[in-house]
């Protein structure tokens, strides 16, 4: 089993690529819920969907979430009566977060939801929420504490980030599955997703940063930073708001405790040595993924560094 953690759309792109080079059932991946909101009465889980969504061959690549072909007569419907829209729902995708609202209200957890949605969808691999408790990540800047999308949507991550918080986190375990996909694993790679709020929020979990870090299965990471810059989202600014160097290397040093590869672009070829000097197998390759090709190429790449045989 090949254990792969997630964010959103970068991490989609990767498994796009990965479930064409492994069996699709041999694939578990751990999914970020810091981003999940609630909008109009619904539980929206972003980063979940995305990953679903991508897998399932439904979502809108070129927009990076939602699905493909959607309508939006449902938000213009809650627009003329008087709601705030800045978080755009379209039809089908709110087919989704009523269902997810539904079973959560009738006691299922957002894994069991999770597990319902991807088969409903035919998506092969398992996909598990990193836990079933609601944590939320919060930004904090100049004007207050916003909630994740506030900050991203609606206000287009334009305030500089104070500090970065889990709320929840404390209470937060592990989802079923969660742990054992850690430690059962033949390798783990961890996406190249914002390291700060879309592994973050996973490695906060208690216990999962422990279990990569004394998993028996190799560990990779993929860089999210190509040549200073993030490959989308605004991972970059976040960095360098809070005081860290916006660079490949940082991303390896923030998970060096767990880290024995690490993947980065032929353009920060010239930081290679510095990511060994971590005690980290550093490999460079093209890690921008524009189509199939390259997709599945990197995620050669990352079986390949985690020894572990593609088809
Ligand atoms: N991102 C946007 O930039 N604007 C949106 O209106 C928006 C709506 C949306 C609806 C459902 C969904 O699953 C994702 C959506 N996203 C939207 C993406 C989301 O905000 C972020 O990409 C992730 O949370 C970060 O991984």
């Amino acid at each position: 089993m090949i254990t792969v953690l997630a964010g959103g759309v970068g991490a989609a792109k990767f498994l796009q690529g990965l479930v064409k080079i492994v069996d699709p059932s041999e694939v578990t991946v751990i999914v970020n819920t810091g981003d999940d909101v609630e909008l109009h009465g619904l539980y929206i889980s972003p980063d979940v969907d995305t990953v679903t969504y991508t897998l399932a061959g439904l979502a809108d690549e070129a927009r990076g979430w939602g699905l493909r072909d959607e309508t939006w007569e449902c938000l213009a419907a809650l627009k003329r009566l008087g709601h705030e829209t800045w978080f755009n729902l379209g039809d089908r995708d709110m087919g989704l977060h009523i269902h997810r609202t539904q079973r959560l209200r009738d006691g299922a957890t957002l894994s069991e939801v999770a597990a319902e949605v991807a088969s409903a969808l035919g998506v092969g691999c398992r996909i598990l929420p990193m836990s079933d408790q609601r944590v939320e990540t919060r930004i904090k800047t100049r004007d207050g504490d916003l909630g994740f999308q506030e900050y991203l949507v609606k206000r287009g991550a334009g305030d500089p980030v104070q500090a970065i918080d889990f709320a929840g986190i404390e209470d937060a375990r592990p989802a079923d599955g969660v742990t054992s996909a850690i430690e059962e694993a033949q390798g783990i790679v961890i996406a190249p997703s914002n390291p700060l709020i879309s592994i973050g929020p996973i490695l906060a979990v208690k216990g999962i940063r422990e279990a990569l870090a004394g998993c028996k299965a190799p560990v990779v990471a993929v860089s999210p930073i190509v040549g200073g810059k993030a490959i989308k989202g605004p991972a970059a600014d976040m960095m360098q708001a809070l005081g860290l160097e916006v660079s490949a290397y940082q991303v390896a040093e923030l998970y060096r405790d767990f880290l024995d590869a690490f993947i980065l672009d032929y353009a920060d070829a010239d930081s290679l040595e510095r990511v060994r000097g971590l005690g980290i197998k550093a490999i460079a390759t093209d890690t921008i993924m524009k189509a199939l090709p390259q997709k599945m190429a990197l995620a050669r790449s990352a079986l390949r560094a985690l020894g572990v045989e593609s088809k």
